[in-house]
């Protein structure tokens, strides 16, 4: 990517959740993201995201591909289509951004990876609840040591949104809560507490119309010796609900730090207790209560947008996502064997 260069990207899926993706391109125009062009194979669809964003549309990303001198390709699909549209950039040299869950299996997301390596394509994954706001919020202050060494921690995604409204796939989906927003509590884990030695799991199916789990409560033991006690559930019945935030409460060596509803965080340091409010205003295409999550999406197009602009890898590159993903496919193995599992990263 020559330097100063704009990146230019295509959107592969015009679905529910790439509203976002195309507003995030769109609102990073100055910092170097040209939006070329979308693709989606429902023409309608695509049409609609061409018309509203004022780029040509396509129903077939090989033409666009051969249309279009493409530099960075988003995948915004559905998991099952990732691996054969990530094999059409990696094989024209194409940069590509994936989705999460980058595969429906550890093997097939493996196989993602080594492909984009053998053909020398830069390769992220779209996971992005370590880009949110306050999360970010919460690492500044582990990383200026405001607790101490953290060695414990609560990381929760707890809910009874209706997500089947808008993504009424996951009804239908035998591995659910772990593969869909486990993964997230999950990379959360990893990011705020490093790489995990082994973990167990327990599943419960709560909601009898939904095929799969909806309901996780993992402990992990992390390399460093710190503890996390990673749930995630969609049959809450908590009130008021805090979709789509996720919940922290992080111990350390000096001091604690909680994040709490409407991304309120709250540090004691070497006891002295702050609380500040970490969340943003609402953006001119965002809303309640999306807004957390579409933020998101707009640090982690960012960040995507200058590493790749810069020839670095991305934080969450195929690579380092694997290592996530190894929890969820261990979790459950964990929840299968009701034993303590040690992650099959290599
Ligand atoms: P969706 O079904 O609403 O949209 C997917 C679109 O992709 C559909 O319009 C479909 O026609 C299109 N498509 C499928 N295969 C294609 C192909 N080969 N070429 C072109 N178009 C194709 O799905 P969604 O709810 O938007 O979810 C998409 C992905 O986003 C999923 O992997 C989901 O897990 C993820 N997601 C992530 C977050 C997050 O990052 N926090 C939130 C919600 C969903
Ligand atoms: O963010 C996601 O990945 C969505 C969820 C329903 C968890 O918000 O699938």
């Amino acid at each position: 990517m020559p330097q100063g260069q704009d990146a230019r990207i295509a959107v592969v899926g015009c679905g529910f959740y790439a509203q976002n993706h195309l507003h995030a391109w769109s609102g990073l125009r100055d910092q170097g993201a040209e939006l070329a062009a979308v693709c989606d194979l429902d023409s309608e669809r695509a049409k609609a995201a061409g018309d509203r964003f004022g780029v040509p549309w396509y129903a077939d990303i090989a033409q666009l591909l051969d249309e279009h001198a493409i530099d960075l390709l988003d995948i915004a699909t559905q998991m099952r289509s990732h691996q054969a549209l990530a094999a059409i950039a990696a094989r024209r040299g194409i940069a590509s951004i994936v989705q999460k869950p980058l595969a429906p299996t550890l093997e097939t997301a493996r196989a993602i990876v080594e492909l984009a390596q053998e053909k020398g394509a830069w390769l992220a994954v779209h996971e992005n609840f370590r880009f949110g706001t306050g999360i970010r919020r919460v690492k500044q202050e582990l990383d200026a040591g405001s607790i101490g060494t953290a060695n414990w921690a609560r990381i929760s995604f707890r809910t009874g949104y209706d997500v089947y409204a808008g993504q009424p796939y996951l009804a239908r989906e035998d591995r659910l809560v772990v593969l869909d927003s486990g993964i997230h509590v999950l990379d959360l884990a990893r990011y705020f507490l490093g790489e995990v030695e082994h973990l167990s799991c327990e599943l419960q199916k709560r909601k009898p119309e939904v095929a799969g789990e909806d309901t996780a409560t993992m402990l992990l033991r992390h390399k460093s010796g710190a503890v996390s006690l990673v749930e995630s559930t969609y049959q809450s019945k908590r009130s008021p609900d805090v979709f789509p935030e996720t919940m922290l409460e992080i111990e350390g060596t000096d001091g604690a730090i909680t994040l709490a509803r409407h991304q309120t965080m709250s540090v004691t340091s070497r006891g002295k207790t702050e609380t500040l409010s970490v969340g943003s205003p609402l953006l001119s295409w965002t809303s309640h209560p999306w807004h957390v999550s579409q933020e998101a999406v707009l640090h982690a197009n960012a960040h995507f947008l200058d590493a790749f602009r810069s020839g670095r890898e991305a934080d969450t590159s195929g690579v380092d996502n694997l290592k996530t993903f190894a929890l969820v496919e261990a979790a459950y193995e964990a929840a299968e064997t009701h034993a303590s599992v040690k992650p099959k990263f290599a």
